[in-house]
């Protein structure tokens, strides 16, 4: 059947012979660092660890974390395991502060990609008949170039647009009749506002049948409006530069969580306070080690990235672990007053209100020792702000909801559509005011 093709045997392998590549491609990665990076020889050898004392799966509990600050220390080709003459490729993900996140690729690390790009666009249901228009920004960042080379691999037809240039974008995506848009949930949004601006109806007008987002989080709510605008299947799929990029793990048509390409990779989950290891199903921070990359492998990476694994068999077929969508970043986890809220249940709450669109900005200060959170939120129609009752009422609600659901005290701002900002890349929805003075 057309509808769950799957492109690599190794999708669909059993528990225990995952296992046994995990566990082979473990050793001879931990042998490689090793040898080669003088820094993970060091943390290893600090560790007590040598490459012969991983003799089974849970012994990677012996191997210490690598976090961010290592890459940032190692700027920029410290941890690389090869020299720079086997790398074909660099990427970078720009950090908050400073200095960005280096990374390289090898010829292998390449084709490695590819394969793995192959099999999440192959999951979404894409296909070479398709035509694929890639709306990730072109350059150091790792989504556009990395969809676009596993695309290719499949015999889809890519437009690699990059982002921005809105209009332009479905001007393209009506005359060659693109299939499937690759971009931020955040960018995909916007573009279907624009198109609906220039008369063009997403649903009659054009030919796009899938959405394949990432490079940020999206709720199920945010899932129903991309849906919706675009009358499309709005799948995501989740990866990281210091990884490999886009290709870590994506979304089948089951829409049940991202499976984790296992025989690259190897997921944990922990507790980010403790860094115990944690259960199937518990809620935790992402911990990935990289088994077969040559040029950056990296040892039990902290993701950052809050979700859960499940390891029950997929509708699909396949059977690696799934993860469930990204509930924010550990760093991005708003305390308030002591109770602890990621942005995304507050969007969730807010897309599942009535009458409201699905642009929001959360902006969070201190009134004296107080932290205070205020929300603005864009009305879906703007004729609402013609009658003080409905906006009250309106308002009401919302504030209720986010003080019933999630606890928090919100003051919410009603404001008229398009007037918050958009984003043609990762959007940034929450304002944090609260280092400031
Ligand atoms: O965003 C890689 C990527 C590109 C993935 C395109 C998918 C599609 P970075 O720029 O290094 O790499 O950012 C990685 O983005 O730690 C998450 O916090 C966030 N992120 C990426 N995909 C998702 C997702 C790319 N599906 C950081 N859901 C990660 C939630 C995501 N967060």
């Amino acid at each position: 059947m057309d509808k769950f093709r799957i492109w690599s045997e190794n999708e669909k392998l059993d528990r225990e012979q995952y296992r046994a590549i995990q566990l082979e491609r473990l050793k001879e990665t931990v042998k490689r660092v090793y040898e080669n990076v003088p820094y993970y020889r060091k943390k290893l050898q600090d560790s007590g660890v040598e490459p012969g004392d991983i003799k089974s799966l849970e012994d990677i509990r012996r191997i210490p974390f690598t976090v961010k600050e290592d890459f940032r220390e190692n700027y920029p080709f410290g941890l690389f395991a090869v020299p720079t003459k086997q790398i074909v490729r660099f990427h970078a993900s720009s950090g908050t502060t400073g200095k960005p996140t280096v990374v390289g690729y090898t010829k292998n690390d390449m084709e490695t990609w590819k394969e793995l790009i192959a099999r999440i666009v192959t999951m979404v249901g894409v296909t070479d008949e398709d035509i694929a228009q890639i709306s990730f920004g072109y350059g150091l960042f790792t989504g556009a170039f990395g969809l676009h080379q596993g695309l290719e691999h499949i015999g889809a037809s890519v437009i690699p647009m990059s982002s921005g240039n809105t209009k332009r974008q479905i001007m393209i995506m009506k005359d060659f009749g693109s299939t499937a848009l690759i971009s931020t949930p955040s960018y995909a949004l916007h573009m279907a506002e624009v198109a609906k601006e220039m008369g063009i109806d997403p649903k009659k007008d054009l030919k796009l049948k899938y959405g394949l987002f990432g490079g940020e989080g999206s709720t199920e709510a945010m899932r129903c409006e991309l849906e919706e605008a675009w009358g499309i299947l709005a799948t995501e799929n989740y990866g990281m530069s210091e990884l490999i990029g886009p290709g870590v793990s994506g979304e089948c048509q089951v829409l049940k969580g991202m499976h984790i390409n296992e025989d690259h990779f190897i997921p944990e989950i922990i507790d980010p306070d403790t860094g115990e290891v944690l259960g199937e199903g518990e809620v935790g921070e992402l911990v990935i080690t990289t088994i077969t990359k040559e040029a950056l492998p990296v040892l039990r990476y902290r993701t950052g990235d809050i979700t859960s694994l499940n390891y029950d068999k997929c509708e699909c077929g396949r059977t690696t672990v799934r993860i469930d969508k990204i509930q924010g970043r550990s760093d991005d986890m708003l305390i308030l007053g002591g109770v602890n809220v990621f942005p995304s249940q507050i969007e969730e709450v807010l897309l599942n209100s009535e009458g409201i669109g699905p642009h929001y900005q959360i902006k969070v200060y201190k009134q004296g020792y107080l932290d205070k959170i205020e929300v603005d939120v864009e009305l879906a129609d703007a004729d609402v702000l013609e009658s003080f009752q409905r906006l009250e009422s309106l308002n009401q609600n919302i504030r209720e909801r986010l003080r019933s659901i999630l606890g928090i005290d919100a003051k919410v701002n009603l404001v008229e559509p398009r007037t918050l900002a958009r984003f043609e890349g990762k959007a940034k929805r929450v304002i944090d005011l609260r280092g400031e003075k």
